[in-house]
């Protein structure tokens, strides 16, 4: 209610804000989460909540008129086309040299994510939070975070005849030929409910092509998991279609939120003041760094320090495709959650999901999301004039990616004799260079917060995502995001309340 005081608000009901709400909930705190993004939970008119993958519609995309789908081209020709503008689910934010994916709604990322759910391998644990103890983290953290996501993993057995997994079977049979370790991916998707689709006793979700815009059945996005318990405590509400576009210290040490209510067009209906004990910051890596940079720079938050907006990275983000010869399809039928990767991290700076291209027919493609070691870090300022914060990262910082998962396909398709598809990106474009689906960074851990989060200069105000993740994780982050939210948040109850 306007003009209201809660004890703690949450900005954003991705990983972070969902980790927070419930562990704050069960330690006897009310909180009010507040998100831009609608709450998904009624059916459209075709009686289902979520759009296909191949058939994007209003409820695809957030804001926008026309799709921008991250493999613009099919076997040569744009597929992008118009749709009415509406609060749809996956934001492609063009920020300049990047366009940035990412979930909008009650749940964030995990209502558009893969949810590959991959625990970085130790000893590359050091340079990802170099300030974090990794032994609390690989004994305490992962395990709850694991376990609060649900993660499990493809049953091997069924891998080895399921006809959803001939990619991923070529995969496998291409990497290992060239020497490279195949290594199985877990995944927050219903294994079992996987293979009673691929038995035809359910409705089918993976096996329909669904994930970008949504998963009808079978994945456990965080509205099943993390937010149904944080719901189920009493103490926490959510606010959807609500967008937080101020936070500024008030009296007694509280800080006043200004809130716009959105409608499905987006325009603001009504603007909301409430005030808050504590705020916590979880509007994802690109939405928590800006808020930060325009408070900072508009004097709303003047002790914030020089590190906000920094560190922002793209977790090395680079997509391609291989065309195979005819004695290696790939399927026409693909389960659009992926299982497995390609490990050539240490010796080359490339971990390579062997991805899905669900479009129903036979491809002879084989596809792949590389997650590679760029060194390259941008960083988000206030454009006065404009109005809004933005991100110097240039399209040519993605060379080093490129050239990280060439160590692998350059291999591999020398050992085939194959050659990369040009017809995916648009003419004759091999490397999908121009997105990411995981911005990490622009409020770093122990830089712009202390070693817990903690925003420095203004107390109890925090950030609890990816925001304070400095730019790469070496795998696909949620599983990291969340185990660091785990580890913060028990810290602040403990210290702060
Ligand atoms: P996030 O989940 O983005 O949540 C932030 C929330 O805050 C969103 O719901 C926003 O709508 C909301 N918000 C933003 N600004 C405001 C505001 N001003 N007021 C109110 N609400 C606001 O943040 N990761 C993996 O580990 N495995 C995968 O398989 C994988 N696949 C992916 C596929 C796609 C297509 C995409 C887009 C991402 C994928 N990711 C994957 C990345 C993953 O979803 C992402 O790292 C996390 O969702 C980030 O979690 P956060 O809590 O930081």
């Amino acid at each position: 209610e306007p003009g209201a005081h809660v004890p703690a608000l949450v900005i954003g009901t991705g990983y972070g804000g969902s980790v927070a709400a419930l562990r704050l909930a069960q330690a006897g705190v009310d909180v009010h989460m507040v998100e831009m993004g609608m709450a998904w939970d009624t059916p459209g008119s075709d009686g289902k909540i979520f759009a296909n993958t191949t058939s994007p519609d209003y409820r695809s995309y957030w804001l926008r008129t026309r799709t921008k789908q991250p493999l613009s081209n099919f076997l040569g020709f744009p597929i992008d086309k118009d749709v009415p503008r509406y609060t749809g689910i996956l934001d492609a934010e063009e920020m300049g040299g990047i366009i940035v994916y990412q979930g909008r709604g009650v749940g964030g990322g995990s209502l558009v994510n893969g949810g590959m759910a991959v625990t970085p391998k130790r000893e590359n644990f050091g340079a990802v939070l170099p300030s974090v103890d990794a032994d609390e983290m690989y004994s305490v953290y992962y395990p709850r975070a694991n376990s609060g996501l649900g993660v499990g993993t493809v049953d091997p057995t069924w891998f080895e005849t399921a006809d959803c997994y001939q990619y991923a079977r070529v995969g496998r049979k291409h990497a290992q030929r060239s020497g490279f370790p195949f290594v199985f991916v877990p995944d927050v998707y219903d294994w079992d409910y996987m293979e009673q689709e691929a038995a035809g006793t359910v409705p089918k979700s993976a096996l329909a092509g669904e994930i970008l815009y949504g998963n009808n059945y079978g994945k456990k996005s965080l509205q099943k998991t993390y937010l149904a318990r944080a719901t189920a405590t009493g103490r926490v509400s959510i606010s959807p279609l609500h967008k937080v576009t101020s936070v500024a210290p008030a009296t007694g040490g509280r800080y006043t939120v200004v809130i716009d209510q959105l409608n499905t067009v987006g325009s603001t209906t009504a603007t909301k003041t409430v005030t808050a004990d504590r705020v916590f910051f979880a509007a994802g890596s690109v939405g928590t760094s800006k808020l930060l940079v325009q408070l900072k720079a508009t004097g709303a938050l003047p002790g914030l320090n020089s590190e906000v907006g920094k560190g922002w990275g793209d977790n090395g983000n680079v997509m391609c495709g291989r065309a195979n010869h005819l004695w290696d399809p790939t399927g026409a039928v693909q389960s659009s959650i992926p299982c497995s990767g390609i490990d050539n991290w240490a010796a080359g700076g490339a971990f390579a999901e062997v991805a899905p291209l669900p479009t129903g027919i036979e491809t002879f493609a084989s596809f792949y999301l590389s997650i590679t070691k760029n060194p390259n870090r941008a960083q988000f300022s206030w454009n006065a004039s404009a109005g809004k914060a933005e991100l110097n990262w240039q399209t040519a910082w993605k060379q080093p990616s490129i050239d990280m998962a060439k160590t692998i396909f350059d291999k591999i398709n020398a050992k085939e004799g194959t050659i990369y598809r040009t017809d995916l990106f648009g003419a004759y474009k091999i490397w999908g260079d121009h997105l990411t689906y995981h911005p990490l960074g622009g409020a770093v851990l122990n830089k712009a917060t202390d070693n817990y989060g903690r925003l420095h200069g203004h107390p109890g105000l925090y950030v609890i995502d990816g925001a304070l993740i400095p730019g790469n994780t070496s795998v696909n982050p949620f599983v990291t995001i969340t185990a660091l939210a785990e580890r913060n948040i028990e810290k602040i109850i403990a210290a702060d309340l």
